[in-house]
């Protein structure tokens, strides 16, 4: 039996600390797929089209893992692809507050999908897509919590070196 789990958000970009999740969660499950949730209320930095590609790139050398985009709830996303689990990672007690509430309504939709926390690599708990854009924005250095191809991109974007 394949054992699907799905990852969403909105990787605006991606991060080092998702791919870290997504290199631990593709040892779990036959089969990861990681998608880019379209939410219109939020106006992303980044294009859908450019954050598929960097997540393309980025995630090469998972070969259980695919990217696919998706608009609406999640759970119809992972009900139409027969997916076991949805794995979200957790950096603090401020994400498991609100993941806690994500999965708790998960939950009362499809009881037979689970949500399967994974606890951030430490050195990547201060990472987030939000902080990163900051830092890029005034020009600082952050070649250590991003792929290479998403540096150069933020770089684009906020027109600095
Ligand atoms: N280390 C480990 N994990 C991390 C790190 C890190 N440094 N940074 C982020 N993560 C994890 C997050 O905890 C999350 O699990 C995942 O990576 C994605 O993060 P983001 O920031 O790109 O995603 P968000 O927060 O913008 O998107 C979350 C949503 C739940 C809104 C979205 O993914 C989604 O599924 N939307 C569909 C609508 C839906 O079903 N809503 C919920 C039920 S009503």
């Amino acid at each position: 039996m394949t054992r699907i789990a799905i990852s969403s958000g909105s990787f605006d970009p991606v991060t080092n600390g998702h791919i870290d999740l997504f290199e631990r969660a593709s040892k779990l499950f036959d089969e990861i797929i990681v998608v880019i949730s379209i939410n219109n209320k939020k106006t992303p930095l980044l294009s859908l089209d450019l954050r598929k590609q960097l997540l393309v790139e980025a995630t090469a050398h998972i070969k259980n893992l695919r990217i696919d985009t998706f608009e609406g709830l999640l759970v119809d996303y992972a009900k139409k692809q027969k997916a076991d689990a949805i794995v979200r990672g957790l950096r603090s007690s401020t994400d498991f507050d609100y993941e806690n509430n994500i999965a708790s309504m998960n939950k009362q939709l499809v009881p037979e999908l689970e949500t399967i926390f994974l606890m951030t690599k430490p050195a990547y708990s201060f990472v987030s897509s939000s902080i990163v854009k900051e830092a890029a924005s005034y020009g600082s250095c952050i070649q250590d919590l991003v792929p290479k191809g998403v540096e150069k991109a933020l770089k684009r974007a906020y027109n600095v070196n």
